[in-house]
């Protein structure tokens, strides 16, 4: 696989001559700085690319060129932003870069309640704890109807995490949930945004009456209207799983399991529709075995993310090491080595370690952890295909 790596653009602390000598081949990034709905010019792509390219690197995969909410929920606006969409795909084209990563995750991408979880060795991690994430439901969002969506022994919990909890606790909880989260991967929300729960819930309230079943229709609609661009370029796009792979906040999820994936590539199944295979989303889904869904989807998958995750009984769920887990990494390793060796992989969310705590990185891109990882990574690489030499 190509060892790809996400690199925020020209402000990152983390520079392409780092990434160069921890063997790193190609760059997974974006436009970060262009509004979501805006088209990336072709003078703004070339300016990116040609500076990674001056590093010695390439630029290997977007991730993401987002998707709009009123795409998603299919208000009579989406038409123009498709055109933007597609405007900006035909740009890439131009430029050779072929592969896209996006999610149709409405309102809110990835989740966690704890950004720092200490491990007993030092170093910490993400964590999604189901009961402060209900809390912020019922107490902080107060969702109409939010209590239909948890369990009475839940609900108990609560009510008793109600009785301790500080303000302070409060806002940061808002802070990881729907800000610090979300601001630097284009979310709806940023840093400095005031009043970012009443902003969430107004977004909350446009996909009133959306299920899943529109949800998917509004999906296909995208699709079919930018397959012709992706086929004239040679663009293959990746959808990535939603994380947590499960409905949330009375919202539809539609990329959760290996039933939901089919769908998607059944509903349009053309060669450049494809699967971001997160097997970090994906095993969080107690429902998901992943490297079972890695063979199944082989052929559709353009773009790898490698984490693995443990999920405990009661729905909290952990990032584990890259070497143990529900992801199954080595096993994942040993499949895509043999389906397709150029497929770009990059390692996700390191462990906060050996000083990149103070260094301000957005979550789960910390420098030390995520190098850590990629050198497990690279040592599953050449064991496997070491061994397939013998
Ligand atoms: C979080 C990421 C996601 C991912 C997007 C892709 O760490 O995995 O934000 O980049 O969902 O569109």
């Amino acid at each position: 696989m190509e060892k790809t790596w996400r690199w925020f653009g020209k402000k990152d602390k983390i520079t392409l001559s780092m990434l160069r000598q921890i063997g790193v081949e190609g760059i997974v990034t974006a436009l970060h700085d262009i509004p979501n709905g805006e088209v990336w010019t072709l003078d703004a792509i070339l300016d990116l690319k040609n500076y990674i390219e001056e590093a010695e690197l390439r630029w290997s995969v977007v991730e993401s060129l987002p998707v709009s909410e009123a795409i998603k929920y299919g208000s009579s606006g989406r038409d123009k932003l498709i055109d933007n969409y597609i405007i900006s795909l035909e740009n890439l084209g131009k430029a050779g870069i072929k592969t896209v990563c996006y999610n149709f995750m409405p309102v809110i991408d990835w989740i966690r309640t704890d950004l720092y979880h200490k491990l007993p060795d030092g170093t910490s991690t993400l964590f999604f704890d189901k009961i402060k994430f209900a809390y912020f439901d019922i107490c902080i969002l107060k969702r109409d109807n939010a209590k239909e969506d948890y369990s009475e022994e839940e609900l108990n919990q609560v009510n008793a995490l109600d009785q301790t909890i500080t303000q302070k606790e409060k806002d940061e909880l808002i802070d990881t949930i729907i800000v610090k989260t979300q601001g630097f991967i284009n979310g709806n929300i940023k840093e400095g945004d005031q009043h970012p729960v009443a902003i969430f819930k107004k977004l909350l309230d446009l996909y009133k009456g959306i299920d899943k079943e529109i949800l998917r229709e509004n999906l296909c609609y995208f699709l079919n209207r930018i397959m012709p661009v992706c086929e004239e370029y040679g663009i293959n796009m990746c959808i990535h799983p939603d994380d947590p792979p499960r409905a949330v906040l009375g919202l539809p999820r539609i990329v959760t399991d290996a039933e939901d994936i089919q769908w998607i590539l059944d509903a349009v199944d053309n060669p450049h529709n494809g699967l971001t295979f997160c097997a970090g989303s994906l095993s969080s889904g107690i429902q998901n075995d992943v490297p079972t869904m890695a063979r199944k989807f082989a052929n559709r998958i353009h773009f790898v993310h490698l984490r693995s995750t443990d999920v405990c009984k009661n729905g909290d769920f952990i990032e584990a090491s890259h070497l143990e887990g529900r992801g199954h990494l080595i096993e994942l390793v040993r499949i895509f080595e043999k389906e397709n060796p150029e497929l770009p992989m990059r390692v996700d969310h390191g462990r906060l370690m050996l000083g990149d705590e103070d260094k301000g990185y957005n979550p789960g891109y910390s420098f030390h952890g995520r190098m850590f990882a990629l050198a497990q990574v690279e040592g599953m690489m050449a064991a496997v295909k070491g061994l397939s030499k013998v």
